[in-house]
This record gives structure tokens, C-alpha cells and sequence, in this order.
């Protein structure tokens, strides 16, 4: 699944649509801060980056990876076009982390499948603090600017599908 080496903030910018006008929330787990505060920080600035507003940009913070479901769905009802949902969890010696990642990936996919707006992916699971670190902002780049990058293309896509629905934009 993984590429090997591939960098996270590497991507095409002229494939990028102008992220101005949009709102973007962000739900951050606490676990390992050290982590998920870098991989805010790298998708806050690739959004600003990109043209999405300081003030258009919300930050909620939720005690572990599990919660940031609960965040994530409750962000939904905010005026907001995505919501990037951020956390690492980091494997220890029990199946715990073999749950959390699951609950975890399957409870966003659900939102993102089921809620109006996009809800990206920015979960980080590794075997090891080194590993994580280097996904966010270390040699293998920033998850968070791939997160950042990945919810300005779906809004970008969310407003191309209004246009093309007749259903929707027939009274415009
Ligand atoms: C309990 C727990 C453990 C052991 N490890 C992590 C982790 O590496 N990363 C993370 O984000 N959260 C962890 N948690 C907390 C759970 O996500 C959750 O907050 C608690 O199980 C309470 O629901």
C-alpha cells in the first residue's frame, strides 16, 4: 500500500484549484501532540497557501483518534466545505492499536460516504514514533499538506457536480 519513499507534500500545484471561498474545519486528536500539532500546522498553511482564509479556517481539538469520529460528525453541521480529520496512533504491545485504527478508519469512512461534505483522512498509523515523525514534516514530507491539498480538489469537486446537477442548480 505504501509507496516506498514517497513524499507527502509533493504534488502537482497545476493540478490544485484555487482553495479561495472555501472553509475548511479541522478535528486534532491530542495523542501524541508532538505529532498531530505539526500535521495541523502543515495542512492550516498549504490551505492558506492555496488561498483559503485564516478566519475561514476552524480548529477543534478532541482528546484521542477514536473521538475525532465524533468531532469530525459534528463539524459536518459547522459552515464548512471539508473537514480534515488529524491524529497518529502509534502501535504498542496489545491489539489495541489494531482497534483504534479500525474503529477509526471505518467510523470516517462512514462519515465521508454518508455526510454532505468531504471528510479527509489524516490518520497516521505507525509501529513507531520515528516512522510518524517522518510523515509530518520529516523525510517523507507532511501528511497534513496532503490532507490539505486532498480536501481542496473534493470541495472543488463537490461544487463541480452542483453545477453539472440540473436537479440542483435549475433555479440559478
Ligand atoms: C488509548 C489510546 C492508545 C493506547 N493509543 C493511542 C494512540 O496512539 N493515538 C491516539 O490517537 N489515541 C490513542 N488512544 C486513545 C484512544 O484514541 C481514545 O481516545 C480512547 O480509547 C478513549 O476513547
Amino acid at each position: 500500500m505504501a509507496t516506498k519513499n514517497h513524499n507527502l507534500s509533493d504534488y502537482d500545484i497545476s493540478s490544485v484549484p484555487s482553495a479561495e471561498g472555501m472553509r475548511v474545519g479541522i478535528v486534532v486528536s491530542e495523542w501524541n501532540d508532538n505529532v498531530t500539532g505539526a500535521l495541523l500546522q502543515g495542512a492550516h498553511d498549504t490551505l492558506v497557501r492555496h488561498g483559503v482564509k485564516e478566519t475561514d479556517i476552524t480548529v477543534l481539538t478532541v482528546p484521542g483518534s477514536f473521538e475525532l469520529i465524533h468531532g469530525a460528525q459534528q463539524m459536518t453541521h459547522l459552515p464548512v466545505d471539508a473537514v480534515i480529520a488529524i491524529g497518529c496512533v502509534i502501535r504498542g504491545d496489545t491489539p489495541h492499536f489494531d482497534y483504534i485504527c479500525e474503529g477509526t478508519t471505518y467510523g470516517l469512512a462512514r462519515l465521508n460516504a454518508t455526510q454532505p461534505i468531504p471528510v479527509i483522512y489524516g490518520l497516521i498509523t505507525t509501529n513507531d514514533m520515528q516512522q510518524a515523525l517522518d510523515r509530518c514534516g520529516g523525510k517523507l514530507g507532511n501528511k497534513g499538506d496532503e490532507c490539505a491539498i486532498t480536501a481542496i480538489k473534493m470541495v472543488d469537486y463537490d461544487r463541480r457536480i452542483t453545477k453539472k446537477d440540473r436537479r440542483i442548480t435549475k433555479k440559478d
